[in-house]
């Protein structure tokens, strides 16, 4: 049996849970329920397209088929506080399951549809998941297969069941067809979830390895995604278009899916952002909002410079963030895509800045927003943890209605990545500006942030070292146009031995880790720099291969 998800999990404290609750933060429902009441409320409003699967359902449509998805999920066994892996694709059994999971009280764990062996064995471990929901392929990868081979080692660690539960024409015996179980049909009565309860396990960005579990309850995630909504203009006439994978929190609640759903709207699930079809997807169903990366903006700002923006007449904010988003790409996008920007600096671990649709043009192509909410208490602090004189960059710290005390059963990282009053150390440097705007000048965590996806230097290092060829090794981000950053690895090989960038990208997908994780670039060097305290010297490493690029560049 599957321990309790409060046995480690850490509470908000009783009297400032009491004054979120008292603020009207915390409503005391259920996200099950919120939806539910929209629906009530908006039976023929529609809620969710699926352009691919060719299926559009109006909110009693779709919660009706979340109610007997649930029901299914119960007959397979699984009960409120279960935990099933999702590794779905962007589309319509991702919001069916996710409804379902939100009604039932089962929680879903949010992977991405990159993740391979290694973190999905990882996630479903440390959740203790008893079932996994999977795409059949994708491209021409075998999700199915690789959800079947984890069953050994999960079902040892959890003594249980491991379902493994399939979107596709391809369902191989041993699974559970997903369209079927997302299907309509008959709701079951039966136990939800508590708000206090657990409501998803988003991903943290990684710094320590492997990613930790972040337990967002109903109330918190209820409030991420309704506050989300109101500050970024979305009510029951938005069309928002998923293109992002959809399990990551900035396209699922920021407002995102749910946002959009609690306000009545309708969502769009494309599988990409990939200019051609995502244009073509904003013209054809009216798509008035929707969220990507930098690297993505700046590929539709190309696009459009190319060919024209006409198709994105409908669209009227576009909400940009993951990774810092340059000034200059910042100001093409009202001129050359017709959209309001707005610039989001969130985490999965709760705070949320926006820039708000009606700030000026130096705000919103400048910085990267202030607080949704105005009990999120943000500190920016130097190296002694005092407090930065106002205008300088610190590195942030935060409190907050949306932001938990402490990952998921990780009291190790626990005590590092959170002070001993609750404060979550982000990592990021900020400074912020007269008008109480933040800007993101650097970060002083351990991460590469390649075109919004995180990825874990320490991760990258551990798996090197596996090479016996590998005397010492630091991974860093090397600066890229596209992208904004690519994962380098410096190397020091033991002597008379060769290392090639090949041999560690191929060991590490042999380890079964996701490709984006892989290195780009290979430095050898004799020595790796340290810093005054013994560390390795990142900061000095970055400079060095920004400085090799830069003499690369054929004048
Ligand atoms: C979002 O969430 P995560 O958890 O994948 O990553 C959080 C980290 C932040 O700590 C920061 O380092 C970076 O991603 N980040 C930004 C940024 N937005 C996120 N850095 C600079 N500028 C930005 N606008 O990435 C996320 C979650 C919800 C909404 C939007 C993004």
């Amino acid at each position: 049996m599957p321990t309790p998800i409060s046995d480690h999990t850490t509470p908000w404290p009783a009297d400032t849970a009491a004054r979120y609750v008292e603020r009207g933060y915390w409503a005391g429902v259920g996200l099950g329920d919120l939806l539910r009441e929209v629906a009530d409320r908006t039976p023929d409003a529609l809620a969710l397209v699926d352009p691919f699967a060719g299926l559009r359902l109006t909110h009693r449509e779709l919660t009706g088929r979340a109610g007997a998805a649930g029901a299914r999920l119960r007959e397979l066994g699984l009960r409120r506080g279960d935990r099933i892996v999702v590794q779905l694709g962007n589309g319509y059994e991702f919001a069916v399951l996710l409804l379902a999971c939100l009604r039932t009280g089962i929680v879903p764990v949010m992977a991405l549809p990159a993740h391979r062996r290694a973190e999905l064995t990882h996630l479903a471990t440390h959740a203790e998941a008893t079932a996994i929901a999977v795409p059949d392929r994708i491209r021409d990868f075998d999700h199915q297969q690789l959800a079947h081979d984890l069953a050994d080692e999960v079902t040892g660690s959890t003594g249980g069941p491991w379902h493994v539960l399939v979107a596709g024409t391809d369902v191989a015996p041993g699974g559970v067809d997903l369209r079927a179980l997302c299907g309509p049909g008959p709701a079951a009565p039966g136990d939800g979830p508590d708000p206090g309860d657990v409501a998803v396990f988003l991903l943290s960005g990684g710094t320590t390895g492997l990613p930790k579990l972040i337990a967002r309850t109903h109330d918190d995630y209820a409030y991420n995604a309704r506050r989300s909504a109101e500050v970024s203009g979305v009510d029951s006439g938005t069309v928002y278009l998923v293109s992002l994978p959809a399990g990551h929190n900035f396209p699922l609640a920021c407002p995102g899916i749910l946002g959009t759903l609690l306000a009545g709207g309708t969502v769009v699930m494309l599988p990409s952002p990939e200019p051609v079809r995502a244009f073509a997807t904003i013209a054809a169903e009216r798509v008035t909002h929707t969220a990507v990366v930098p690297a993505v903006a700046g590929r539709w700002l190309d696009h459009a410079a190319e060919h024209g923006a006409g198709e994105l007449a409908p669209l009227r904010v576009l909400q940009v963030g993951g990774a810092r988003l340059a000034d200059e790409l910042a100001r093409r996008v009202r001129p050359v895509l017709g959209a309001t920007l707005q610039q989001v600096f969130g985490m999965a671990e709760g705070l949320l800045n926006y820039t708000r649709l009606d700030d000026p043009d130096d705000v919103v192509c400048g910085t990267q927003g202030r607080p949704m909410c105005p009990d999120d208490e943000v500190r920016l602090v130097d190296e002694t943890g005092d407090d930065v004189v106002e205008g300088e960059p610190g590195s942030l710290l935060t409190r907050g209605p949306y932001t938990p005390r402490g990952y998921y059963k990780a009291a190790e990282q626990n005590a590092r990545a959170f002070t001993d009053d609750g404060w979550y150390r982000s990592g990021d440097i900020c400074r912020r500006t007269p008008e109480g705007n933040l800007v993101v000048e650097g970060r002083d965590k351990d991460m590469i942030n390649r075109g919004g996806e995180k990825i874990s230097a320490e991760l990258v290092e551990n798996l090197v070292y596996q090479l016996p060829a590998v005397a010492q090794v630091a991974a860093v981000a090397m600066p890229d146009p596209e992208l904004g950053e690519r994962v380098c690895v410096y190397v020091v090989a033991r002597s008379g031995t060769v290392v090639t960038l090949a041999e560690i990208r191929t060991a590490m997908e042999a380890a079964g880790v996701a490709r984006y994780t892989l290195p780009e670039r290979l430095v050898l060097v004799d020595e790796i720099p340290a810093t005054k305290v013994g560390k390795i010297d990142k900061k000095l490493l970055r400079a060095d291969i920004a400085a090799r690029m830069e003499a690369e560049v054929p004048a």
